[in-house]
């Protein structure tokens, strides 16, 4: 049955690149490069110091399956997250709550990584997501993603079409945790200030 002011789309095949993150057809594609989210590292003289070289790299990249954003469909995007570090905090994307609290679940394609997670009341759980995972994003969980390997990580996601996206809490306070290059590998560690509020 259709949706009550929905558009009249038709079935349809997409096409994932599991290795590229391509989506083919796709609606739109979208590019965030350092320079849109220095601030979201805790290494800020580490963010300043990149882009004063004149590089602003491209820290994820991505494309909307296409679906129209409204009630009643699921959207479906590529995320394609450059493997690379500020500091010694590893690339991330800016993170975000949906608007309207509403599941969402991600797919491992290629790659590999940490999805942070923080419940509006300031639980925090982190899930690693690898080819073949499927990770589950609870209504109301503000989620980032996180590159810990030395390629791509590639991934889709699939999520309600009225959910919206609000990065201004995120901006704010940020996640509890950051995940970091560490000797013997990945080291999540606390921040100085989260969503859940000072950590310690
Ligand atoms: C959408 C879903 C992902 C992200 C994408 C980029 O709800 O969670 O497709 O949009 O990975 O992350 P961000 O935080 O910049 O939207
Ligand atoms: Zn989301």
């Amino acid at each position: 049955m259709p949706v009550p002011g929905s558009s009249p789309a038709k079935p349809f095949t997409a096409e994932l690149g599991f290795a590229s993150g391509s989506l083919t057809p796709h609606r739109a594609t979208f590019v965030r490069r350092l320079s849109e989210m220095a601030g979201a590292y805790g290494d800020a003289a580490a963010a300043r110091a990149i882009l004063a070289t004149g590089d602003d790299p491209v820290v994820y990249a991505g494309y909307d399956g296409d679906v129209p954003e409204e009630p009643g469909h699921l959207l479906f995007r590529t995320t394609i997250i450059n493997p690379g570090t500020v500091g010694s905090e590893f690339f991330m994307t800016r993170g975000h709550h949906h608007v309207r609290d509403s599941a969402e679940f991600y797919l491992g394609m290629s790659g590999e990584g940490t999805m942070l997670m923080e419940s509006r009341d300031g639980e925090f759980a982190a899930e690693t997501l690898v080819p073949s995972a499927v990770v589950y994003v609870p209504p109301g969980w503000a989620h980032r993603t996180v590159n810990t390997g030395g390629t791509p990580l590639v991934f889709l996601a699939v999520y309600y079409g009225d959910a919206g996206h609000d990065y201004a809490s995120v901006e704010r306070s940020g996640f509890s945790r950051r995940v970091h290059r560490g000797e013997a590998g990945p080291e999540m560690r606390l921040a100085a200030s989260g969503l859940g509020g000072a950590a310690g």
